[in-house]
This record gives C-alpha cells, structure tokens and sequence, in this order.
C-alpha cells in the first residue's frame, strides 16, 4: 500500500471508530453536538495514524491500539477546542470552519473539550480490560498518555507560551513551548504505541528519539506555515503569530535557519529507525510528510 493510500485507509477506520464512541442524539444533545461537531469528520488525524503505524511496525493488530489512538485524538481535538476560546487564542476558525465556541457558545465548548479529554481515559481504561492487558501495562499507558497532556506536557507548554506572548524569550524557552504544547502529544502516540506492543527497551529508547524529533519538527513546520501557508489550505488564517506577537522559530532564529533545523530534525528522525527494515516504512514516509505538510 502507498502513504496516500495508508493514510486513507486509516482516516477511514479512525473515523468509524470515533464516531461510534459518539453517536447522535444521545442526551444531552446540545453537547453531543458540539462534541460531533469538533471531533468528526475533519482534522488530519496525525496522531491516531501515527500510533497505528508504530503498531504496524511490531505487527500488533491494529484493533489493539485504535482505542487508544482514538482516545489521543479526542485529547488533540480537546486541545483545540480549549485554545480556540477567548480566553486562550480567541480564533473564529478551526479546519475551514467556525470554531466550536462560535457555534455553540463558550459555556458549551469548555465542557465539549471537558468531556473528551474524560471520556478519553474511560476508552483507554475500558480498552484495557477488553485487550485483557496486565495491570502493569494498563498503568503504562495511561501513565504515558497522562503525563504527556499534563504539567509536564500539554498544559504546561500551553501556559507558558500564553505567558511569553509579546515578550522576548530566548531559543531554550520557545524549545520548551514546542516541545510540550505540540511534541509531548506526539511522543504520548509513539510512545504507547509502541508499549501497547511489548516493545523492548532499545526500542523505546530509538522510538522515544523519533517521537521528540517528530514533535518538534511538527510545530516548527506549523510556524513556517503561518508565514508561507494559505487560508485554503490551512483552513484558518495564516499570519495569527505575528499578529499575536506569539515566539515562533521564524520569529527568534529566522525563516531560514527554521527550515535548517526542520531539515536536521528530520534527518534525526530518519536515523532512530535505521535499524528496522520495511516494517517501519511509514513510520518513515511520516517524516517526509509532516516535514512537507501543506496543511
Ligand atoms: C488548551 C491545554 C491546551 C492546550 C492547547 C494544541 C494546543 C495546545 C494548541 C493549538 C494551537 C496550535 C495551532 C498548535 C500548533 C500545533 C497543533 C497542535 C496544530 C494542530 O494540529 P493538526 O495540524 O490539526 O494535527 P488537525 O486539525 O489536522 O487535527
């Protein structure tokens, strides 16, 4: 199967699976909608692909992970609800089309967000009993999940990117940012994907390697798309940095330079899965299509 088509493919049963975690009309439905609206049917679903392409590498069955691939997406798309808030970003628009508080209120967009970041650890806890894990391996997960999206993930690279708005920091500060507000999610898929599938040590550690350069490399490719990117292709304004005197790479090491230490990253990336053969071959086109995304 070509990247194209594995990307497809896998958008397709992420999809299914998402939208039978949340069916229509289920009470209260006001936020039943407002959850539909912002996890289905949109996004790129980078992070439940990936997780499944770590699974694919140890030829795990994928109906082992989707759950907690899934579960990572609702995370993702709580994230997005969150910063899109007046608040927080203040956005109008998210994938093409109107953010979630716009359509239905602030109120309803907090808990929308509450609700999936909640019901995505009752999916991986109830993912667990299902794929009889031991106990041990159960704690692993969640752990790893948890404390990427927490203190020492998410969150707390979301608040101190707010609290250096207009400010000037130094490279190590804004490489914090990243690293936590953008990568910590993306090393939490490669991660547990790769403890789903009984990885060993040497291969946590390789894979622990990729994650961190993929994490980076995303948000560096995501500042160079607000300066060079389009409305279009995007589905949001590009330009939302400079406007919001947010620290980017651009904005602290130059355009060029950005593009060098995407270009080194990747190449980093590469490298941590010299050792496995075609297993990790879109482990690998993930790299070249995150490091030339559009969008
Ligand atoms: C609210 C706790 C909290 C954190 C928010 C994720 C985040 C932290 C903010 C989003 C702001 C932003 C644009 C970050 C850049 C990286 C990023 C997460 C981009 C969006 O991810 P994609 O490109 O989006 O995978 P799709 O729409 O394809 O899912």
């Amino acid at each position: 199967m070509d990247f194209e088509e594995y990307l497809r493919s896998r958008r397709e049963i992420i999809e299914e699976k998402l939208k039978s975690y949340f069916p229509e009309n289920v009470y209260p439905e006001l936020l039943t909608k407002a959850i539909r609206y912002s996890l289905l049917d949109s996004g790129k679903r980078i992070r439940p692909i990936l997780m499944l392409a770590v699974a694919d590498l140890f030829e795990t069955p994928y109906e082992r992970v989707l759950p907690f691939a899934c579960a990572v997406e609702m995370i993702h798309t709580y994230t997005l609800i969150h910063d899109d808030l007046p608040a927080m970003d203040n956005d109008d628009y998210r994938r093409g089309k109107l953010t979630n508080h716009k359509v239905f209120g602030e109120a309803m967009a907090i808990l929308a967000g509450d609700a999936l970041l909640t019901e995505a650890f009752k999916i991986m806890a109830e993912a667990s009993v299902l794929n009889k894990f031991s106990p041990k391996k159960t704690v692993q997960v969640i752990y790893e999940i948890s404390s990427n999206c927490g203190i020492k993930g998410v969150v707390g690279g979301q608040v101190v990117d707010i609290i250096s708005e207009g400010k000037v920091i130094d490279l190590p500060t804004l490489q914090y940012i990243h690293t936590h507000k953008t990568g910590a999610l993306i090393l939490a898929v490669v991660r547990a994907g790769a403890i789903i599938s009984f990885a060993t040590k040497k291969d946590l550690q390789r894979l622990t390697e990729y994650g961190r350069c993929l994490g980076l490399a995303f948000q560096i490719r995501d500042d160079i798309l607000d300066i060079e990117g389009s409305f279009e292709k995007l589905g949001k304004k590009p330009g939302a940095d400079i406007t919001r005197k947010k620290n980017t790479y651009p904005s602290i090491v130059g355009l060029k330079e950005s593009k060098e230490i995407l270009e080194q990253l990747t190449e980093k990336a590469y490298r941590s899965l010299l050792p496995y053969d075609e297993k990790a071959k879109y482990l690998r086109n993930f790299i070249f299509y995150l490091q030339n995304r559009q969008s």
